[in-house]
């Protein structure tokens, strides 16, 4: 699908490619390095892809500061910089947030704290939550909107999140949200405004399809509706892949697992038998996955391979009917 960009009248800095909202899903097999390709990083925008052109582009700090203020990009690179390793998950649709989706990729983001920001603007003591407004509008679930925003809680910000604007040692692509985006290690992807032009702070949560209505959640043991943001627990397999043949023999299953806390086992069960894998350890500030691995010895035939992560908070997969469910695959081993 491609059709000319359509510019937005009321902003001159962007233009909307048409929704083509998901790029498949990259089959699990193509997640196996570490740091996953740009191309093989799904990709999802509510409203389509905003062309954002980064000569008339700037970043905004408003709202409860004693100092707003706005920067153009090259004033944003030439600030002090970081570089993290994270994952960035999807909580899933939002009009079906049971169903697994398995979008998942580990990034290198490299951008400035939002810290540094925080410290220019000078917030009033009373603030509370930062507003990420993206660049993109549309209409999605029946509703349009001027712009993509999300609320996050100012204290989580302040210690670690960063206006990204590398991916990978790249500038971000298009689709990822170039020219800047907002980037919270732990969170959720829908939390990481793309084509972001403005964070403003806040006392209370802004109503919107994006903040209040859509990407909301109950948790275990509370009926209180709350926001997604922390990530949950889960896991996947990535070798075998189920599209080339295995052989007989001794096999390496292996895969990633990752939550908001370290994992701290991860149980592989191969037709039955309940394993414990090798697991990579991580750092608590450290928001990558997490390698697991385990030798087996497959006998030729059809078998069912699945993992279960836990995380040092004792938090555990589901089996079922759950976004983070237990990651299940099923393989034809050939005899040699
Ligand atoms: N501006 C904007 N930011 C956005 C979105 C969007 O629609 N618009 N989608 C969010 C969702 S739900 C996810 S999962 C991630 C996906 O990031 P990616 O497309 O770079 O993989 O972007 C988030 N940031
Ligand atoms: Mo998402």
């Amino acid at each position: 699908m491609t059709s000319a960009p359509r510019p937005r009248p009321d902003l001159p800095t962007v233009c909307m490619e048409p929704a083509r909202t998901t790029k498949i899903t990259p089959p699990p097999a193509l997640l196996r390095t570490r740091v996953t390709d740009v191309a093989n990083v799904y990709v999802i925008g509510h409203f389509g892809i905003a062309r954002v052109d980064e000569r008339n582009w700037s970043l905004r700090v408003a709202g409860m500061v004693r100092n707003p203020f706005e920067i153009n990009l090259d004033q944003l690179r030439a600030l002090p910089s970081v570089t993290l390793t994270a994952v960035l998950e999807c909580y899933g649709n939002p009009l079906e947030p049971d169903v697994p989706t398995r979008r998942v990729a580990n990034l290198s983001w490299r951008g400035v704290p939002v810290r540094t920001l925080l410290d220019q603007a000078e917030p009033d003591p009373k603030a509370r939550f930062i507003c990420a407004e993206g660049l993109d509008a549309g209409e999605f679930d029946g509703t349009a909107c001027r712009e993509y925003l999300k609320d996050l809680p100012l204290d989580v910000v302040a210690r670690r999140a960063i206006i990204a604007y590398e991916m990978n040692g790249e500038p971000l692509t298009h689709h990822h949200g170039y020219p800047a985006r907002l980037f919270t290690p732990g969170y959720f992807g829908t939390n990481h405004v793309k084509w972001l032009r403005k964070i403003t702070l806040t006392a209370r949560r802004p109503k919107h399809l994006f903040t209040t209505r859509l990407y909301q959640r109950t948790q275990a043991g509370s009926r209180q509706r709350v926001p997604v943001r922390d990530v949950d627990v889960n896991s996947i397999i990535t070798a075998p892949g189920v599209e080339a043949p295995v052989d007989e023999g001794d096999t390496l299953v292996t895969g990633w697992a990752w939550s908001t806390t370290p994992i701290r086992r991860v149980e592989v069960t191969i037709d039955g038998d309940v394993f414990n894998a090798t697991v990579q350890r991580r750092a608590a500030d450290d928001f990558s996955w997490q390698g697991f691995s385990l030798h087996h010895h497959l006998a030729a035939g059809n078998h069912i391979i699945s993992a279960r992560a836990t995380d040092t908070d004792d938090r555990i997969q589901p089996f079922g009917e759950a976004r983070n469910q237990v990651h299940s695959i099923e393989i034809n081993v050939r005899a040699l």
